[in-house]
C-alpha cells in the first residue's frame, strides 16, 4: 500500500496551493473591482485540505464539494483557465459560465460539482458511492464538507447509510472553526466531530489540515480501505479560516490572536518550510512563479472571453448532456 506522497507529488501539492493562493487573491481585487458576479467565498488557509486530499485519487474517483471548493476543483485536476473563466461567467467556463465560483462540475475530471445548499456534498457523494458498488468498480466518493455543514440531519443520515451498507465513501470534515459568523463552541458540545463516527461503525482519524503531507497520509488509508470493501472513513482536518465568510463579509469576529498562531502555520509555508531541505528555495521560488504566472494569464484570458448567451426553449444544460433517447 503506497501511502506517502513522492517528492515529485509534493511538488505537485505545493504548486497547487500556490495555485488556489494567487486565484484567490485575484478574485479579492476583482471582487473589489465590482468585475465578479456576486461573492467570493475564498479558502485562505484551507488549502491543504482539498490539495492534499485530492492528490490520493485518480480520475475515476468522484468528489463533490461546497461553497469554498477552489481548492477540490484545482486538486481534482479541473483546467484553472476553465475554472477562472467560469467564476468569471465567461463562456469559456468549465460549465460556459453559467454555473458560477460555487457550482463548477467537470465529469470528465471525476468532480461531480460544487454545492451551495449547505450539508448537500455529503449525500451526493454517498449516492455516489451507493452507484459505485451497484457498478462493482473499485472507485472511491469523497465529500468535503464544513463544521457547519457537520450539524446538518442530512449528514447522519448519510454517514448512517454508509456504515451500515459498507459504501465507499471518504466524509472530509473540513473544521475551519466557523459556520457564517460562528464560532464552533456555540454549534456543537463537542470540540471533536470525527467522534460522531463511532456511532456509525466507521474509523475516523484527525488531521492537520494545514499539512499537505499529513491530509495525504490519511486519505490513503481511508481510500485503500474503501477500495477493499470495507467501506467508509471520517477524516476530520483541522484549520482556520483566514477570511472573512465572504467577499461580502466585514469580518471582525476572528481573534487577533487566532489568526497570527495560523497565519504562522500557513499550509503554503508549512510545505515551503518541508520542502526546502530537498529541493532548495530556489526550485520552490521558481514553481511558485509559475503558477502565479499561471493564474494571471487565465484572468487575463477570461476576462477577454464574452459571456454565454441564453437561449428560451431550447437545451441549455451546463452539467449533462441530455439522451436522444431512452
Ligand atoms: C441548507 C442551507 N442552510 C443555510 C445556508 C446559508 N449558509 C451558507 S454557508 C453557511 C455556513 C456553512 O458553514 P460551514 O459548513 O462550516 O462552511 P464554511 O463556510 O465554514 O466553509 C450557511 C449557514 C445554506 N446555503 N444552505
Amino acid at each position: 500500500m503506497k501511502n506517502s506522497p513522492s517528492l515529485d507529488e509534493q511538488l505537485e501539492m505545493h504548486r497547487k496551493m500556490v495555485v488556489v493562493r494567487r486565484l484567490e487573491e485575484r478574485l479579492g481585487e476583482l471582487h473589489k473591482a465590482g468585475k465578479t458576479r456576486g461573492p467570493i467565498h475564498r479558502c485562505d488557509g484551507q488549502e491543504a485540505v482539498g490539495i492534499g486530499a485530492t492528490a490520493v485519487l485518480g480520475t475515476s474517483d468522484f468528489i463533490t464539494s461546497t461553497h469554498r471548493g477552489h481548492a477540490h476543483y484545482i486538486g481534482k485536476g479541473v483546467d484553472i483557465r476553465g475554472v477562472t473563466a467560469e467564476i468569471l461567467g465567461r463562456v469559456t467556463g468549465t460549465c460556459g459560465g453559467r454555473a458560477g465560483h460555487m457550482l463548477i462540475g467537470d465529469w470528465d475530471k471525476g468532480m461531480i460539482g460544487g454545492n451551495a445548499i449547505v450539508g448537500g456534498s455529503i449525500p451526493a457523494a454517498t449516492g455516489m458511492a451507493l452507484s459505485i458498488q451497484v457498478r462493482g468498480t473499485a472507485d472511491v466518493a469523497m465529500c468535503f464538507f464544513g463544521d457547519g455543514a457537520a450539524q446538518t440531519g442530512i449528514c447522519h443520515e448519510s454517514m448512517n447509510m454508509a456504515g451500515l451498507w459498507k459504501l465507499p465513501v471518504i466524509f472530509i470534515l473540513e473544521h475551519n472553526q466557523f459556520g457564517l459568523t460562528v464560532h464552533h463552541t456555540v454549534q456543537s458540545p463537542v470540540a471533536d466531530l470525527s467522534i460522531r463516527a463511532a456511532g456509525y461503525a466507521m474509523p475516523a482519524e484527525i488531521v492537520d489540515g494545514n499539512d499537505t503531507v499529513a491530509m495525504y497520509h490519511a486519505v490513503a488509508t481511508a481510500v485503500e480501505r474503501a477500495r477493499r470493501g470495507e467501506g467508509p472513513t471520517l477524516i476530520e482536518a483541522k484549520t482556520y479560516r483566514m477570511q472573512g465568510f465572504s467577499t461580502s463579509d466585514m469580518g471582525g469576529y476572528q481573534s487577533e490572536a487566532d489568526l497570527a498562531e495560523w497565519n504562522r502555520r500557513d499550509p503554503i509555508q508549512v510545505s515551503r518550510r518541508a520542502l526546502a531541505d530537498s529541493v532548495g528555495t530556489d526550485r520552490l521560488d521558481q514553481i511558485e512563479a509559475v503558477a502565479v504566472a499561471e493564474v494571471d494569464a487565465a484572468v487575463e484570458e477570461a476576462l477577454l472571453a464574452p459571456p454565454p448567451t441564453f437561449e428560451l426553449f431550447t437545451r441549455s444544460s451546463p452539467y449533462a448532456t441530455a439522451l436522444e433517447a431512452v
